[in-house]
């Protein structure tokens, strides 16, 4: 993807919101800061990158769709329709986004990293999940996760069922990965460091751009090049912003 941009105008990226989690209220008020967020930057954006795990939970039926965050879907269409170029990615918890996005919103949806150009500069963008060395246990669920038979059967279970499963499975999921302690950096150890690091070796990229690790991260890759983690919006309202020649990792009212 190239996106030239215009003086004055800006690329923006964030990630893990988590709408709908812990519970309704505090993802409501959560809801409202995004919504100030996008708001704000829509003075100066170009483009605005979602970049995963927006949803703690979305399954798309053929014919419907999850209730709740509709202030956020209305947002997001406002600004799309106004000219503002909008792009999604799915996550580990929202990988089950098909074509109402794209349809109804005129929103891509992008299940794999891509690279993106801007004027000069190159970027590689994903939510991160699955990607690196490790986590085979999760490599193997996200097999299943995005196997159609899978996905036809899920989608079988009456909707009043299934997304109770799902947001249970997710909830436990998150309280556990919030007990392995992923709060502090680890280093040698932060995957999506290593695994922008063995990308940068075969094809260089200005800014390796991920969320995934619930982190605000911004390291060295190599001697020319920065890997970016978003963080996430539950605690730390991160996001992170390229004008055309540098790029800042933010915290939205700080
Ligand atoms: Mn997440």
């Amino acid at each position: 993807m190239k996106i030239q941009l215009g003086k004055g105008k800006k690329i923006y990226f964030a990630s893990d919101f988590h709408l709908g989690a812990p519970n309704a209220s505090e993802s409501l008020e959560r809801e409202h800061r995004i919504i100030r967020w996008l708001d704000q930057v829509s003075n100066d954006a170009e483009a605005i990158f979602l970049v995963g795990d927006i949803f703690d939970f979305w399954f798309e039926y053929k014919r419907a769709i999850p209730k709740g965050f509709i202030r956020f879907l209305g947002k997001i269409s406002q600004l799309k329709d106004a000219g503002i170029k909008i792009y999604f990615f799915t996550g580990n918890h929202d990988l089950w986004m098909f074509d109402y996005f794209p349809k109804e919103l005129g929103i891509p949806v992008y299940k794999e990293p891509i690279t993106l150009e801007v004027n000069k500069a190159k970027f590689l963008i994903g939510h991160g999940d699955g990607l690196g060395p490790g986590d085979n246990f999760y490599k193997f669920l996200k097999k299943i996760f995005t196997s159609p038979i899978a996905q036809w059967l899920f989608a079988r279970l009456h909707p009043n069922f299934g997304i109770w499963l799902a947001t249970s499975w997710s909830q436990s999921s998150r309280a556990s990965n919030l007990e392995k302690n992923e709060d502090s950096f680890k280093g040698n150890d932060e995957w999506l460091w290593a695994y922008s690091k063995e990308v940068e070796l075969n094809e260089h990229h200005d800014y390796y751009i991920f969320g995934h690790r619930h982190l605000p991260l911004d390291l060295q890759v190599g001697d020319t090049a920065r890997y970016v983690n978003l963080g996430e919006w539950i605690r730390f309202n991160t996001y992170a912003v390229f004008d055309g020649d540098q790029l800042s990792l933010e915290t939205f009212e700080k």
